[in-house]
């Protein structure tokens, strides 16, 4: 089995599911296609270095990510930033012909977005967008069905993620609601996972219109040196600006002419991560909820009449990524699954000389799309999403 040297950028939350996806991989996916190395780890700090190659068990750590990204006993380079340090790493690792693994969104903007997928293409290398919920058993055996036909022409998709971590007016700045850094909100924080979805399961979106709000302008400035997702509130001390959408909720057309919806809010109380799609095609329709993300809703149309309705299909070891998963149907998918997955795909890839998807050519759609809606927010008015020269 070969090694395959990593360098990790970021240690914070996506630090730990990536970190914890390499030590995993191979208990769940034997032989394994490599063996992870977990070689180094990059924090802003000495001490949040060294705090997370501890508790992540990498071998070292470095506040450097340019001396990481340019040694050269490293083969992968997995960024884990906020959005704004995306590009900058990514292009510089590709210009080093390191394979790349990129958080989502793969860019604050578009133009970003083009400008690492092409770096990428010119350095021949291979690079994954971490999308990771396409790698849900169940959201794979809703491809499964709409690939054979089961489903057969789809007319609709409805797409949403809502959550409620930022509902309170009180919680904090987070990164996420700064446009310098995270770009933008809502759309580009969690609504690139339903583009990603959509893209996936129906295929390339021609054109959107949307309607696009923020509703809290500004948040408590964060007193920690950690980034806090929701949680505290506080209601005493200075605030800071939110100069990014809170909510945006668009309709589209395929390009294959069907229709679809698309919504994003993480200020929807009682939502927590409710990434849903229902999708209704001439023969049948599927429905999924991350919120019961072992479970795939579907109906079909030639079902007798007397039982027709929806039903509910369990992933375990029949669907797919089930040989490497657990031997009980419903015995729970979790977040960190769909993780080790993604490590899987992409690592067989680099090993392989392959390529895998979502990759930075997705990332960069996506981000036209992220980039549509937020325009057809500002203008009121249909936005078509341009086609990518190869
Ligand atoms: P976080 O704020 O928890 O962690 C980011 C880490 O990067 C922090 O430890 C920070 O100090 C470090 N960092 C910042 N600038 C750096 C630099 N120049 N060099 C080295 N380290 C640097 O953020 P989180 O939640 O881990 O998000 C990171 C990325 O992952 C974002 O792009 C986010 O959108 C994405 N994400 C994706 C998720 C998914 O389900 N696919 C879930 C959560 C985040
Ligand atoms: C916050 O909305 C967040 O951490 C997103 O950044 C992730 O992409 C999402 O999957 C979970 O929620």
């Amino acid at each position: 089995m070969q090694d395959i040297n990593i360098a990790m950028i970021g240690g914070g939350f996506m630090g730990k599911a990536h970190s914890l996806a390499y030590a995993a991989m191979p208990m769940f996916f034997w032989p394994a296609p490599v063996r992870p190395i977990k070689k180094i780890i990059v924090d802003v700090t000495e001490d949040l270095a060294r705090t997370a190659a501890e508790r992540f068990t990498w071998e070292g750590y470095s506040t450097s990510w340019r001396d990481v990204v340019n040694d050269p006993a490293i083969d992968v380079i997995d960024i884990a930033t906020p959005n704004n340090m995306h590009a900058e790493i990514a292009i510089a690792a590709a210009e080093a012909g390191k394979h790349i693994i990129c958080e989502k969104p793969l860019a604050p903007t578009a133009e970003e977005a083009r400008r690492m997928y092409e770096a990428a293409t010119k350095a021949g290398i291979v690079t994954a967008v971490a999308f990771n919920y396409r790698r849900t058993p169940a959201v794979a055996l809703a491809k499964k069905y709409i690939d054979e036909g089961a489903i057969g022409t789809i007319l609709n998709f409805r797409g949403t993620y809502l959550q409620d971590w930022s509902a309170d007016p009180n919680s904090p700045l987070s990164w996420r609601f700064q446009k310098k850094i995270a770009g933008s909100g809502a759309v580009g924080d969690i609504g690139s996972h339903v583009v990603d979805l959509a893209r996936y399961l129906v295929g390339e979106i021609a054109e959107v219109t949307s309607v696009v709000s923020n509703f809290i302008p500004d948040r408590p400035l964060q007193t920690s040196g950690f980034d806090a997702l929701g949680g505290s509130s506080q209601s005493d001390g200075p605030r800071g600006a939110v100069d990014v959408d809170d909510e945006a909720m668009s309709l589209v057309r395929f390009r294959s002419g069907a229709v679809g919806s698309i919504e994003a809010t993480r200020n929807a109380w009682g939502r927590n991560n409710y990434i849903t799609f229902e999708i209704h095609g001439t023969e049948g329709s599927i429905f999924f909820n991350y919120e019961n993300r072992d479970e795939l809703q579907v109906a079909f149309k030639n079902d007798p009449a007397d039982r027709r309705g929806f039903r509910t299909v369990y992933t375990g070891p029949n669907t797919p990524y089930g040989e490497s998963l657990w031997p009980i149907p419903a015995l729970g998918i979790g977040y960190s699954e769909t993780k080790i997955i993604e490590a899987h795909d992409f690592l067989k890839a680099v090993v392989e000389g392959g390529t895998v998807e979502p990759n930075f050519r997705d990332g960069y759609r996506a981000a036209l799309v992220d980039e549509a809606i937020l325009e057809s927010g500002r203008t009121g008015a249909w936005v078509q999403i341009p086609d990518i020269t190869e």
